[in-house]
């Protein structure tokens, strides 16, 4: 990798783009003995997921190397995640249904908003990834949730995002929950399609708008 490339760049970010695993857990340690917030560690991973993809993209990398890049990143979270905290719900705490629509297999970023959910005393149904819309509903019901969470990462499982939402409203539960979509290629636009509530770039704007719902 030149060194033009690296500009700007945090050296963790670098590492994982370079799929660099000894790299990546050596300096996320360094960061942990820095005390750097865990957070900040994270923002500087998904940064090298970004470069990852934007590789594979490029063709410079196949799947072969997007998948590692995943295990490189659930390797580290399990170091971080217990060091993650964030929102506070209020008392009692609130209940939120979180996963990955049918079509799309991608759970990193969920997984991340599942763990700042848990650190922030939420209670939260994961219920994966390629979920159909009929279990999202079913969680609801189960749980009571009033708060749902769709990742997405592919941007044709738009439509199933907008599915998630009028299934909600086929069951007559629509007016109780809130619906926040989330995934590095959704934004504001994608939510309007949807028909969702709320739209959050990151899983820590996405702690907080269930914090402000549960207030
Ligand atoms: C790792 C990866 C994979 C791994 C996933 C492993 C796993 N267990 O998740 C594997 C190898 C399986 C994979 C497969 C594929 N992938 Co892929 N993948 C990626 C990659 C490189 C990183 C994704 C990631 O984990 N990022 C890090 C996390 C932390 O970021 P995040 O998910 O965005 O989450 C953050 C926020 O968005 C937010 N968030 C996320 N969800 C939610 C939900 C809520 C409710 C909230 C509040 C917040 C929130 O919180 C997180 C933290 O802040 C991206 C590149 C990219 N730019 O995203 C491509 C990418 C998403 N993949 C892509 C593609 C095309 C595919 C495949 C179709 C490839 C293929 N030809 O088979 C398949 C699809 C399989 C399927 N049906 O799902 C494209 C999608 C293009 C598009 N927009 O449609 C991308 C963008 C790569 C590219 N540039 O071409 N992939």
């Amino acid at each position: 990798m030149t060194e033009e490339r690296n500009e700007g760049l945090h050296p963790l970010t670098v590492a994982l783009r370079d799929l660099d695993e000894t790299a990546v857990n050596t300096l996320v340690e360094h960061e942990i003995d820095a005390q750097t917030p865990a957070l900040r560690v994270v923002g500087y991973l998904n940064d090298g997921m970004v470069a990852v993809g934007r590789l594979f993209a490029e063709d410079e990398y196949f799947i072969s190397q997007l998948i590692f890049s995943a295990e490189i990143f659930r390797g580290v979270m399990a170091r971080l995640a217990p060091l993650l905290g964030g929102a506070d719900p209020g008392e009692g705490g609130g209940k939120v249904v979180v996963g990955t629509v049918k079509g799309d297999i991608h759970d990193i970023g969920k997984n991340i908003v599942v763990t700042l959910l848990r650190g922030s005393g939420f209670e939260v149904v994961d219920v994966g990834v390629d979920v159909p819309a009929e279990r999202f509903v079913e969680a609801v019901r189960e749980s009571g949730a009033k708060v749902v969470g769709l990742s997405a990462l592919l941007n044709f499982t738009y439509p199933e995002m907008k599915h998630v939402v009028d299934t909600f409203v086929a069951a007559g539960l629509r007016d109780q929950v809130s619906i926040i979509v989330g995934g590095s290629p959704v934004n504001e636009q994608v939510r309007e399609f949807a028909g969702a509530d709320h739209y959050a770039e990151d899983a820590v704007t996405g702690v907080d708008i269930c914090a402000s719902i549960y207030r």
